[in-house]
């Protein structure tokens, strides 16, 4: 198999690796809202929708077949916890350019979840080199309680955009909020400024 590309995230290089407000975790949390979602892979699918020459869905083996890279990154919990040298396996976000024709309109995208979980990204966001729909954490598959079959991973941001269960993307043109970001939570969400709570 051919060697997997290792991206190391901008934020792995700062001299001080801990945003404001932050404490670094030893263990990981378990985080969300509602149920685990208990994915029933010969079922789950993956929908490219939207703003789309076409709206496609991958199902699983398919997307398990993806062509993959490796991500090192940090993830900063919006509630004060960071984990540092997090190895991420899965498929980048720029592969789906590669599988639909997005049309140049879309300057959102709306991710989804299995159970109804949303987030909302700006797509020049969602579309850098480090973020990536994980499969495997630190060699390991993804436990059910941290988004197996896949997660997004959005290095950049406070870990809520980070979807956990997720199945699918819509590229859309005006910004729409997603759960927590109608819920009080900030819009954009970068912990280097602090944006944890509105507007
Ligand atoms: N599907 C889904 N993904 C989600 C959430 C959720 O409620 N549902 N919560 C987010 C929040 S607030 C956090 S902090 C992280 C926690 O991820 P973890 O449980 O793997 O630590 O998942 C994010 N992804
Ligand atoms: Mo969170």
């Amino acid at each position: 198999m051919a060697e997997k590309r290792l991206i190391k995230s901008p934020d792995i290089s700062r001299p001080d690796r801990i945003p404001p407000g932050q404490v670094v975790t030893g263990s990981w949390p378990v985080l969300h809202h509602g149920d685990v979602q208990d994915t029933d892979t010969s079922r789950w699918t993956f929908t490219i929708s939207g703003l789309v020459a076409e709206e496609t869905a991958i199902g699983f083996d398919e997307f398990m077949a993806l062509p993959r890279v490796e991500v090192l990154s940090d993830v900063h919990c919006v509630t004060g916890w960071s984990m540092l040298d997090n190895l991420w396996e899965g498929v980048s976000t720029s592969l789906l350019k590669e599988l639909v024709r997005i049309d140049p309109a879309a300057r959102h995208v709306l991710v989804h979840a299995s159970g109804g979980f949303t987030t909302n990204i700006p797509v020049e966001e969602f579309f850098r080199e480090d973020v990536l729909f994980a499969i495997k954490h630190n060699g390991e598959l993804l436990d059910l309680e941290h988004g197996y079959p896949a997660r997004l991973v959005v290095p950049g941001l406070y870990f809520w955009k980070s979807a956990k269960w997720v199945c699918g993307v819509e590229f859309l043109e005006e910004d729409v909020r997603g759960f927590w970001e109608s819920r009080g939570y900030h819009n954009h969400g970068d912990p280097w400024k602090e944006e944890r709570f509105g507007p």
